[in-house]
Formats: C-alpha cells, structure tokens, sequence
C-alpha cells in the first residue's frame, strides 16, 4: 500500500438497518469531533463525497420476507457499492462513515468489484450473520457480514453481479460477545474464525489482531477493517443503538488499530453504529476519530 495514501471518506447518513433511529447522524458526529483536522496533522490528503442516496418517502416502510425496510436498505447499499466501486478504483482509501452497518453491504460490495480475495476484519461485538431466516429482528444491519458471504437474500448478495464476494477463509471477526443460534451454526459451517472477548481475555489483544491480520490478508489482494463501535466497550462508546457489556477496552480498541496500520495491509474501512442522539458528551464520535487515527498512523512516539 502506498502510504500516505489519499483517504476518500464516504459518509453514510442511513439508520434503517438499525431498531433504533438516530446511527444516520453518526458520520457527521465523525466529521464535527475533527476528523478532518486530525487527517492533516497526520499529512493525509483527504476528500469527502457523497453516495447521492436520497431515502425515499416516509411511506416506503415495507418489510419483506423478514428484512425491514429492505427497499430503503437496498437502495442505499446500490449507491454505496457504486461510489465506493469509483473510489477503489482511484486507488485512494475509502473510508466509510455510517450509519448503521448496513451500510458494509454496499462498501464490501464496491470494494471487491476490484479486489476479488479481499480479507476482512469484522470488529464488532455481534458477527452480523444472520440471514432473513435466522434473524430475531429482522434488521438487516445483523445481516450485513452474511449478505457479503453469499448468505441472504440474492437482492442483496448479487449487488455487484457475484456472489459470494467474500472467501470465509479470509473473515475474521474480533470482540465478539452476543451470538444468536444461526450465527454459531454459520460460523462453524463457514469455518469463519472468530475471536470472542474470551479468546481476547485469554490471549490477549497484541496475540489476537496478529492472528487476525495474518489469516485475513493470507494471499489476499487487500484488508477491509470494518469497525463496528459497539465492539467498544459501552463504557467507552456509550452512543451506539445496540450495547452490549464486557467489551474492548480504550487500549484494545487502539491497540488493534495502531497494528494494523504498522502491518500495512489494510486497504479500506467502514466506521459504523455511532449513534450521537444516545450519547450527549459525544464521547463516542471522539473515540471514532481517534481510532481512526491510529488506524491511519498516528502514533505515540
Ligand atoms: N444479532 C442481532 C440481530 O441480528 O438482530 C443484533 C444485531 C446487531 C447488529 C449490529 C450492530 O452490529
Ligand atoms: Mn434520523
Ligand atoms: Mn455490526
Ligand atoms: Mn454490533
């Protein structure tokens, strides 16, 4: 990877993947906590662009097949896949500021429109395998990781014509803590590695992202973070719409982000489910921007 690389961020105003409303005002908590200021200190080029994606009338609430306000979601995650498929191939750095993380439907959707063995490491405390049959809620930002796999529905796993997108060997999820039944079962039929907050108990942070960035960009054409802030501890990161106790710590969190820039593999990222309407102090945008600055280089010393 060249480095420093332009970054093109991406912001994704869009919640209708989540329960809860309010995740669509995330990217512009991202962009008012400074993360453009940040980005200069850290000499990066920068542009921002827009997927053009406009949510349709209040009326298009429809669910379908389990999948709520699939329409919306479908819409959305075609624009994304367009602009971030535009992105790649201008060999900048996308960076995608949502949202709910359905928005990672779309970006894994563009992204390998140029990069077909993209690895990915999922940083959430959900893995965000579910498909419309497994689902309890029916929220397609649950099912984002699997629609990206092949698994789903076909409006959304043939986004860009193929499917499956993602090789599981190369699918690595970190922090998780809240598996539903269809999401254990996939996991083990998949063979998706997946380091739970125990094996980070156990092993240890430094020892976890070493294994996940070694399998993810074993004999891969690139590494796309996709970080879920939930995965944070809510402690931490209290302004996201689906906490869960027990998970990263400020450390962890930066520490994986601070690995992955000095393995200089990872190609694009996704930011997701900051939620600022949850949280007043907007502690939670300020995290975001200094993860993404570790992911981006800064440094300590
Ligand atoms: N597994 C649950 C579901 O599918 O409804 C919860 C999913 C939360 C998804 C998020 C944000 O990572
Ligand atoms: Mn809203
Ligand atoms: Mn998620
Ligand atoms: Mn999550």
């Amino acid at each position: 990877m060249q480095d420093p690389q332009p970054v093109t961020i991406l912001p994704i105003p869009f919640d209708w993947g989540a329960s809860k409303r309010g995740a669509d005002s995330g990217a512009a908590a991202i962009l008012q906590s400074g993360l453009t200021n940040k980005l200069q200190l850290l000499g990066r080029e920068y542009e921002i662009r827009s997927t053009g994606y406009l949510p349709p009338p209040a009326s298009d609430r429809r669910t379908l097949d389990r999948m709520k306000h699939w329409g919306r979601v479908l819409a959305m995650s075609e624009a994304v896949a367009r602009e971030t498929a535009i992105i790649s191939g201008q060999h900048t750095f996308p960076l995608a500021l949502g949202g709910d993380h359905s928005i990672a439907i779309g970006t894994i959707a563009g992204i390998t429109q140029h990069k077909q063995r993209l690895g990915v490491i999922w940083i959430d405390a959900h893995a965000d395998l579910n498909t419309p049959a497994t689902s309890p809620s029916g929220n397609i930002h649950g099912m984002a990781l699997a629609a990206g796999l092949g698994l789903g529905d076909t409006r959304f796993t043939s986004l860009n014509g193929k499917q499956p997108k993602l090789q599981p060997q190369r699918v690595v999820l970190v922090g998780v803590r809240e598996l539903d039944e269809g999401e254990k079962q996939i996991i083990r039929e998949q063979h998706i590695t997946c380091f739970t907050m125990h094996d980070i108990d156990r092993l240890g942070m430094s020892r976890v992202m070493e294994e996940a960035i070694g399998i993810a960009s074993h004999e891969s054409d690139g590494v796309h973070v996709s970080f879920d802030i939930d995965s944070v501890d809510p402690r931490e990161a209290p302004g996201t719409g689906t906490p869960v106790r027990g998970g990263l710590n400020y450390r962890e969190a930066h520490l994986a982000m601070e690995m992955l820039y000095n393995a200089r593999t990872v190609t694009s990222a996704d930011f997701v489910e900051v939620n600022p309407l949850l949280d007043n102090s907007h502690l939670t945008a300020k995290l975001s921007v200094e993860l993404i600055a570790s992911l981006l280089g800064e440094q300590i010393l």
